[in-house]
């Protein structure tokens, strides 16, 4: 090591590799700390940090008896969900970023960022966290490292990934890693950005934070440059839940389902089957991303990157969710619940009474009845997948497990059916290009309004969505034995508003019909708009539905099909000439079926 390198990134950098080394010294060069400190993951390490953010106010302790290990964390009320708006792809072309991705040129984005960096970190620690997203050796597994002055941040991708020395000793010699530069700088919204650089494998984020803008290995490598390099590496990265989901035979299907976040991929990818499911069971391989690649026999083998979960806190309880409950229930960090007067947490959905009297997610006196929510609905859990009672034996498999079923859901209110099959891979495809959502708190900006969300990708597809979708169209090149593809929709509402279906552990009514497709075990009635479950096929007793439930739940109402068509047209159309012409050729297909 050159003495430049040992004078600006201390003596006791645990790697020899030289790429590191002098990136971490040029960065810190700009952004002037008074202290570099190397993560190593260790217990010792996170007593310590845990320590020195309850002093510094970052974290609060909770109830130690009730809450084991866990902290609440109140962020700046202005930075409380990803920012979409000040999300960038810098790739040199502007096409190559395509039109649902906010661009800006890499020189001028490093220029512009680089003023904000420029000394930044003066006062505060630098921490080199390297990570490692995707069971440790893996095939799929990339190396990240993110420099960071935040402690919180620390302290989350500590439990978001395999963090610290297996990491770097993973890495070893190689340049192959993702470059992760984070400040929180002043939290000034009008100074926020979140730069991706996908060609130089980095990520600059400065300004924030919030989850998904600063755990650079989440949304921002296992996603954005993910997907990138998926592309140019033949595999997918997708917004995905994993799960395996087993019958009474023993057998167990692996399914991969895509939902916009805040729809609810972490409840069913925890689900606990309802009684009448004796002997069946669900467990967990990942809640939020999948990283999907062709295996030696022609399956598709996916693997969460990820080692824990951060999900959305409000609505969560026994009913919901009780595998969540348990898992939250120690070794977790919460950012923006309330407060009991006990030191425990609470939010909006909690099972048992309102109390009371509570503190508010910004710290100030709540009143039970007070219009204010106690909670920010984007609320969040930061817990390690090893609490979860349903994780799955295959969660810390390098290899990954084989899906068998592909779902697409969004939250809808009307128009898209709770479920049917795809025709085949290209109608799939389609089904997944033309998803829409009604939007939630995960994002800023307006809730409830339908836009167009292929693949709960749109916010984190990290090039151009026309590429995104002829490369998912390609796959089925490379795979011998293709997932069968389905799209659901447990949000769907009557006349009155009342959901038309319960939702939650129901669901796997619905899955075990995708289970039965899957193997061949029933027919199916043939739709225009795909395969749906015949009368009787997926069993409603013991709810509170009349007979004719899941017809109505998969009816096809045909002037809501006129402006669906119509906004899918409009979403196509930004896409121009990238537009896949495959699934162009379904959409003809599908306007002639409908006759509209
Ligand atoms: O906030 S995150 O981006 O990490 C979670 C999500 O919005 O899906
Ligand atoms: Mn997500």
């Amino acid at each position: 090591m050159s003495s430049t390198h040992q004078a600006a990134v201390g003596h006791d950098a645990p790697t020899k590799n030289a790429d590191l080394l002098s990136w971490v010294t040029r960065c810190a060069r700009m952004t002037q700390p008074d202290r570099i400190v190397w993560c190593d993951g260790s217990e010792a390490e996170k007593k310590r940090l845990t320590e020195q953010a309850v002093k510094e106010g970052i974290l609060i302790p909770l109830n130690q008896e009730k809450r084991p290990g866990c902290y609440l964390h109140r962020s700046n009320p202005n930075d409380v969900a990803r920012v979409e708006h000040l999300t960038f792809i810098c790739t040199p072309n502007k096409t190559d970023a395509g039109p649902t991705n906010n661009w800006m040129d890499p020189e001028q984005a490093y220029t512009k960022l680089g003023l904000l960096f420029d000394g930044s970190m003066k006062g505060r620690t630098l921490y080199v966290v390297p990570y490692a997203m995707g069971p440790l050796g893996g095939p799929s597994t990339k190396i990240g490292v993110e420099l960071t002055d935040s402690i919180y941040v620390v302290l989350n991708m500590r439990i978001m990934t395999r963090m610290g020395k297996p990491a770097l000793d993973m890495l070893g010699d190689s340049e192959d890693f993702n470059r992760g530069l984070h400040s929180t700088g002043d939290v000034n919204p009008d100074r926020r950005y979140i730069c991706h650089f996908p060609q130089d494998n980095t990520i600059w984020s400065f300004g924030s934070g919030y989850g998904g803008n600063v755990l650079l290995g989440k949304k921002c490598l296992a996603l954005r440059i993910g997907s990138y390099l998926g592309r140019e590496e033949g595999w997918l990265a997708e917004h995905m839940l994993i799960l395996g989901v087993t019958d009474p035979k023993g057998q167990t299907t692996y399914v991969a389902a895509a939902f916009p976040s805040a729809c609810g991929k972490t409840n069913f990818a925890m689900m606990i089957p309802p009684k009448s499911y004796q002997g069946w069971k669900v467990e967990t391989v990942g809640d939020d991303i999948a990283w999907m690649r062709v295996g030696p026999d022609g399956r598709l083998y996916a693997i969460n990157p990820e080692a824990g979960y951060f999900g959305v806190v409000p609505g969560t309880n026994t009913k919901t969710n009780p595998n969540a409950m348990a898992t939250i229930a120690k070794d977790t960090l919460f950012t923006n619940v309330a407060m009991t007067a006990d030191g425990d947490v609470w939010w909006e959905g909690k099972d048992g009474e309102v109390p009371e009297e509570l503190v508010d997610w910004q710290g100030r006196p709540w009143k039970k009845g007070c219009p204010e929510k106690a909670a920010h609905p984007n609320s969040r859990f930061t817990a390690p997948m090893t609490n979860n009672p349903a994780l799955s034996p295959k969660a810390n498999d390098p290899q990954g497990v084989p899906i068998s079923a592909i779902i697409f859901g969004g939250r809808r209110s009307n128009t898209v059916p709770l479920v049917l099959q795809a025709f085949n891979w290209t109608h799939g495809v389609f089904l997944g290009a033309t998803m829409g959502s009604e939007t939630t708190a995960a994002a800023t900006g307006k809730v409830g309004v339908v836009r167009r969300d292929p693949m709960a990708m749109l916010p984190f597809c990290g090039y151009h969505m026309g590429d995104y979708l002829q490369h998912w169209l390609d796959m089925q090149k490379s795979i011998t034995h293709l997932p069968k593809i389905f799209q659901v929709n447990w949000f769907r509402q009557d006349k009155n508003g009342k959901y038309l279906w319960p939702g939650y552990g129901e669901n796997m009514r619905v899955l075990e019909w995708i289970v039965n497709r899957v193997h061949g075990r029933v027919p199916t009635q043939e739709t225009l708009l795909g395969w749906v479950p015949r009368q009787g096929d997926i069993p409603i007793q013991g709810l509170d539905l009349p007979p004719e439930a899941i017809a109505e739940a998969t009816s096809i109402k045909a002037d809501e099909w006129k402006s669906e068509l119509k906004s899918q047209e409009v979403f196509f159309e930004q896409l121009g000439t990238k537009a896949p012409e495959a699934l162009m050729l379904q959409r003809k297909l599908l306007i002639s079926r409908l006759g509209s």
